[in-house]
């Protein structure tokens, strides 16, 4: 797990992110002083203080330090540090003003640093799993039914944009995934699921598709028990459809009732998939 993020050169901290409720600012940035001080080179090493893994490197005068758990590894803190160097060097030509400067690199951390929160669409063919992605990117759906076959992508950054808000995490992003929901390609949705922090389920509300998805559920249980699953309860136009809540009883878990073909839903399933991210990163900011 990070801990806390700092810039700081000969004149103090300047950027302090504090990813926890510990109380390390004084200490790492006694530290930090330290190694300013006395590290003459420009790599980026790992050290352990007291359970603390220090990854950290000097730029331009300044000092990257990142503190984390000691069980992370090194590969993977140093990777993010010189993601974050080279962020600082770019940002650096752009800006002459130092206050500038360290407010655009204030907001490329979180960026660096946090992965995003991946959301799967998971349902049988048919269902409008494709046609919600489209919804969500915000683009006109095709009315005719084109099977999915590559799993395709939508990164929110945009989307979300201002509407995750989270104490400690100033951006979050998201990428949600659909996947091919015909039943030949059932021996790889648990390869594809796979890193999901957000399983959204969805089912046509039909009678039969709904008993169908329940038993997907039951698979997805198995397969990763500790995953946020939603279910979406989808062409709620037609008359066949089952109401949310009974959709919701079968399953057992919250069904949000959906028209993906219906482009008012766009702004209705944006902020059911806010609130979901919100409450999983309640529960554990998400980092690499
Ligand atoms: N009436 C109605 N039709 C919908 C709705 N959502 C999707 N559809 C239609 O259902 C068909 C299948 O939708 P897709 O989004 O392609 O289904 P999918 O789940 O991606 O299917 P696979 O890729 O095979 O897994 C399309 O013709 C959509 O237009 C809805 O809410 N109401
Ligand atoms: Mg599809």
């Amino acid at each position: 797990m990070l801990l806390i993020l700092l810039l700081m050169n000969e004149n103090g901290v300047k950027i302090a992110k504090n990813y926890t409720e510990h109380q390390l600012l004084f200490p790492l940035a006694k530290i930090g002083e330290a190694l300013l001080e006395l590290e003459t080179d420009n790599e980026t090493k790992s050290t352990t203080i007291a359970n603390i893994k220090i990854t950290y490197t000097k730029v331009n005068g300044h000092l990257i330090l990142l503190g984390a758990s000691r069980e992370e590894s090194d590969f993977h803190l140093q990777k993010r540090v010189n993601e974050l160097k080279e962020k600082f060097l770019e940002l650096k030509k752009k800006y002459t003003n130092p206050k500038e400067l360290y407010a655009a690199f204030r907001n490329a951390i979180d960026q660096v640093i946090i992965t995003p929160v991946k959301i799967s669409l998971v349902g049988y063919g048919g269902v409008g799993k494709t046609t919600i992605l489209k919804l969500i990117r915000g683009e006109t759906p095709p009315k005719e039914y084109k099977p999915t076959l590559t799993p395709e992508v939508a990164t929110l950054e945009s989307a979300m944009e201002g509407t995750v808000e989270t104490a400690s995490v100033g951006n979050v992003r998201v990428v949600v995934w659909d996947f091919a929901g015909q039943e030949q390609f059932r021996a790889l949705w648990n390869l594809w699921m796979r890193g999901s922090d957000i399983v959204i389920l969805v089912t046509d509300s039909t009678y039969e598709n709904v008993m169908k998805t329940k038993f997907l559920l039951d698979l997805i249980r198995e397969w990763a028990p500790h995953i946020k699953v939603i279910a979406f309860a989808n062409k709620q136009d037609l008359p066949e459809a089952m109401k949310p809540e009974e959709v919701s009883e079968i399953l057992g878990i919250k069904a949000h009732g959906t028209i993906a073909i219906d482009p008012s839903y766009r702004f209705i399933i944006l902020d059911i998939l806010k609130k979901t991210i919100e409450s999983v990163l309640r529960e554990g900011i998400k980092f690499a």
